[in-house]
């Protein structure tokens, strides 16, 4: 009901305020079934005429879910919770890759398995919750594995 309210909230308010975020590609990786994390990885791209800011997300299947970057330094990969969000200027693309920005699942409470769909809703300062459908892949975008994996 509240989602509904926001759908009309948005359609009253029309384009001039309504922010437009465009979420594609949206996959995820667990490592291996049973694992208590994976992470996110799609292209957000803010359609709208205004900026915009992914500042959470959260999952029905994960007791927490936070937008993470990727830092090597000293051959040591690391992850960083960044904690004021990605900034998405109006009509700009922000890319969440292997080795770069994701979101991460944290306390998954189901097991997951290749092919599984989970949603996820990306919050955003403007635009408000968007709930996506995330494919569970783990093939996808491996060093050396050529891109898209087919099922
Ligand atoms: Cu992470």
């Amino acid at each position: 009901m509240r989602k509904l309210l926001t759908v009309l909230a948005v359609l009253i308010a029309g384009p001039v305020s309504a922010a437009e975020i465009m979420v594609m590609d949206a996959y995820a990786r667990i490592g291996r079934p049973g694992a208590p994390t994976g992470a996110v990885f799609m292209m957000l791209h803010n359609m709208g005429a205004e900026e915009d800011r992914l500042i959470g997300a959260k999952s029905s299947i994960a007791r927490a879910a936070q937008i993470h970057s990727t830092e090597v330094k000293d051959d040591i990969v690391s992850m960083r919770h960044i904690e004021d969000g990605v900034q998405l200027d109006a009509g700009a693309a922000h890319e969440f890759a292997r080795g770069g920005d994701h979101i991460m699942l944290m306390g998954l409470t189901e097991k997951l398995n290749d092919g599984d769909t989970v949603p996820l809703t990306l919050i955003f300062e403007n635009a408000g919750e968007v709930t996506v459908d995330v494919t569970i892949d783990n093939a996808r975008g491996q060093p050396g594995h050529g891109g898209k994996h087919n099922h």
